[in-house]
């Protein structure tokens, strides 16, 4: 990553201030320790590469050099503006503005995998880590953490990964831009974070969910919590499912994991 000439193209956006790393290990815990020193709102964190890049839930994610996007994008909601239910939808932000590019400038069959992760033909490209910053009850910060794997040798070796996994390159067949698919997706991030509180972020997520009507298993680290067919996102980012009973439930972000029920 040419630091310089990445500086240069995201200055056009009406961001923050840029952070650009060639390698730290987490662009979230960077950005963390940025809010503390006072980094300004809709700051970027970007990083070439992670040596602990996270994931939810205490796992991992890996960003190989040169290869991926890592970034964490620095939000300061206005005193009264996220209303606790919006804190669901942050997840759903960054998916449908990564979602959209792929679909709409890229044209690829990509859907989103609830909560969090962004799927092109059934492969999981790309996964959202918000991360919420309380002082007591006070919202200090959210920090939006997005990881998406551009080039083939950004793709993880399969004894990491909990589901297939792809690369943009592989699914397009040839190779982009990374800064130009970044300042794409920061633009889209910038026009969807307005939305944030609106029906349409909710409609679109739901227009691009993975699954729907189709029956799965719900899991937790600690084992299977729930089964059912997925009927949508509900206005607070959960998820609604209807049990083999008829009881539709619904299922919060966090400790939720989504597999197809296997019906051989
Ligand atoms: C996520 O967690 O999908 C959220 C990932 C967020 C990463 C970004 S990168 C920038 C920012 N800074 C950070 O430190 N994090 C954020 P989860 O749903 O828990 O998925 C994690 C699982 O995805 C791992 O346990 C692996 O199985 C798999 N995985 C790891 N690296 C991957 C990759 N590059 N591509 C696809 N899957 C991966």
């Amino acid at each position: 990553m040419d630091i310089d000439i990445w500086r240069q193209r995201l200055e056009e956006l009406p961001l923050g201030e840029l952070y650009l790393f060639q390698e730290v290990g987490s662009t979230n815990s960077e950005a963390e320790a940025l809010v503390q020193k006072g980094a300004p709102p809709f700051s970027l964190v970007l990083a070439d590469s992670q040596t602990a890049g996270r994931g939810r839930q205490g796992r991992g994610w890996i960003t190989e050099p040169g290869s991926a996007l890592a970034l964490s994008w620095v939000l300061y909601p206005e005193p009264g503006r996220i209303q606790p239910e919006l804190l669901g939808r942050l997840a759903g932000l960054g998916a449908v503005a990564v979602w959209e590019v792929l679909q709409e400038i890229y044209q690829l069959s990509a859907s989103i995998k609830w909560p969090n992760d962004v799927l092109v033909e059934g492969k999981k490209v790309a996964g959202i880590l918000p991360e919420v910053h309380w002082d007591g009850c006070q919202l200090i910060a959210i920090i939006l953490g997005i990881g998406l794997n551009v080039h083939r040798e950004a793709l993880p070796p399969d004894v990491e990964l909990l589901f297939p996994a792809a690369t943009l390159e592989e699914c397009l067949g040839k190779r982009i831009s990374r800064l130009e698919l970044l300042f794409q997706i920061m633009e889209s991030l910038l026009k969807w974070y307005k939305r944030l509180a609106e029906p349409s972020l909710i409609n679109t997520w739901n227009s691009a969910l993975a699954y729907r009507n189709q029956a799965v298993v719900l899991s937790t680290p600690q084992g299977e919590m729930a089964q059912g067919e997925v009927l949508g996102i509900n206005e607070d980012g959960s998820l609604s499912l209807r049990d083999q009973t008829g009881l539709v439930q619904s299922y919060h972000s966090g400790e939720i994991q989504i597999r197809l029920v296997d019906r051989s």
